[in-house]
């Protein structure tokens, strides 16, 4: 997968949307935490299935090179009925895409289902998140705010610690 990313690096460093998707991004965010307000603590949500109840765990963003393209991982953890992450941002980063690994190469995704009492995994070598366009070059130690999206429960934010390359969640 790094062979991937690391070609892909490439063609879309520093480039000019770089702003303007900032820009949309957090005008699209913060109209949805707007949204979510007060809906997230467990709200008795009359939908199909009941309301989703999220929690996030074993996140982790294995230190890019030179402060290039990193991949990010957790792990959303649902104890409700169903829902979807539909979109990801963050404050110290100009892009953050949910992508999916094929045999061959990776694709971008718009939306990632949460099961009902299940979990949405992201893992090294399936679904991940592409982190690019940082506004400080991360260091081990670091942590990046990631403002989860989900259709129904609003947005959820979480700090997500930077890591070694070869991290895997289990070890401290
Ligand atoms: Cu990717």
């Amino acid at each position: 997968m790094s062979a991937v990313h690391g070609r892909t690096v490439l063609g879309f460093r520093r480039t000019a949307l770089t702003g303007a998707v900032l820009a949309t991004a957090l005008g699209g965010g913060a109209f949805l935490a707007a949204c979510g307000a007060g809906g997230q603590e467990g709200a008795a949500g009359g939908a199909a299935g009941g309301a989703a109840r999220l929690s996030v765990a074993d996140s982790y963003i294995p230190l890019p090179p030179a402060g290039g393209m990193a991949a990010g991982y957790l792990t959303v953890r649902n104890d409700g009925g169903e829902d979807q992450l539909v979109k990801v941002t963050s404050p110290g980063a100009g892009s953050v895409t949910m992508h999916r690994s094929t045999a061959s190469s990776m694709e971008q995704v718009d939306r990632l289902d949460v099961p009902a009492h299940g979990t949405l995994q992201f893992t090294r070598g399936g679904t991940h998140l592409m982190i690019m366009g940082w506004q400080k070059a991360p260091a081990l130690g670091d942590e990046l705010e990631l403002d989860l999206t989900f259709a129904k429960s609003g947005t959820v934010s979480v700090k997500v610690p930077v890591k070694e390359l070869t991290y895997r969640p289990g070890q401290s």
